[in-house]
């Protein structure tokens, strides 16, 4: 992302944050579109809710000062990748896949990075899917693409990862060793859920589709 050259920092910012907002408009935009294609040809939206954000100036400020850089918006725009953040909440983890593969291959999205904490869990238990991306934005004379973080994860990731960072600021980083021993085995446990949910969804899925095969016999005979 190329920002052109600002003499005030306050102007730069604002300039930062225009883009900011654009991309996460365009993302939502892609979301709503995906959302409403899986209604309509599948009579199914693996879209349980999405959130979006700029990060707290105090968020983006405690960041640059734990890389040990200087606050500036030109540090902040090239080594912060979540100042726009997009957060997509599924119903089950293969949605997960297959939500961020549809967003991938648009012709208009570079992805810049992925983490799959899926696969991956955090030491902390963490599990979430994670996508740096950048889009174009189209002003009055130029185009700037601009860096987003989609984060997808399943309801019950989310339910984890939302205690999980209330306990962190409660404690500042240093939860007793008991309290991260269960949030760990809560991580366990959501991972044996979403196995659970996703197999019992297949089930039902294909007692439907027998029931649908079986109705077409019957209207044929
Ligand atoms: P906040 O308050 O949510 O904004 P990189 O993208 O590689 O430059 P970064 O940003 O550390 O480096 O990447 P990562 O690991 O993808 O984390 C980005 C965001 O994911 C975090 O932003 C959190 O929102 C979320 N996240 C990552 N790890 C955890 C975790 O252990 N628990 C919870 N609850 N959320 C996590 P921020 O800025 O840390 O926080």
């Amino acid at each position: 992302m190329q920002l052109p050259m600002f003499y005030d920092e306050a102007e730069e910012w604002k300039y930062a944050l225009l883009l900011y907002n654009a991309a996460l408009k365009e993302i939502n935009t892609k979301i709503d579109i995906l959302s409403d294609e899986f209604k309509t040809t599948h009579q199914y939206n693996p879209i349980e809710h999405v959130t979006s954000r700029i990060k707290s100036p105090e968020s983006i400020a405690k960041k640059i000062r734990h890389s040990e850089r200087e606050l500036t918006v030109e540090n902040i725009v090239k080594y912060i990748n979540d100042v726009a953040g997009i957060r997509i909440i599924c119903s089950f983890t293969s949605d997960i896949y297959r939500i961020a593969d549809a967003i991938a291959r648009q012709n208009d999205v570079q992805v810049l990075k992925v983490k799959d904490y899926i696969t991956q869990p955090k030491q902390n238990g963490y599990m979430s899917y994670h996508m740096i991306v950048a889009v174009p934005i189209f002003l009055l004379n130029e185009v700037v693409n601009t860096k987003v973080e989609i984060q997808i994860r399943t309801i019950a990731m989310d339910f984890w990862a939302s205690l999980e960072h209330k306990i962190y600021y409660k404690f500042e980083g240093n939860a007793p060793e008991g309290i991260q021993k269960e949030l760990k085995e809560c991580s366990k446990i959501v991972s044996y859920l979403d196995k659970k949910m996703l197999s019992l969804n297949e089930a039902v899925k294909k007692h439907t589709l027998e029931e649908e095969e079986e109705g077409l016999r019957e209207a044929v005979l």
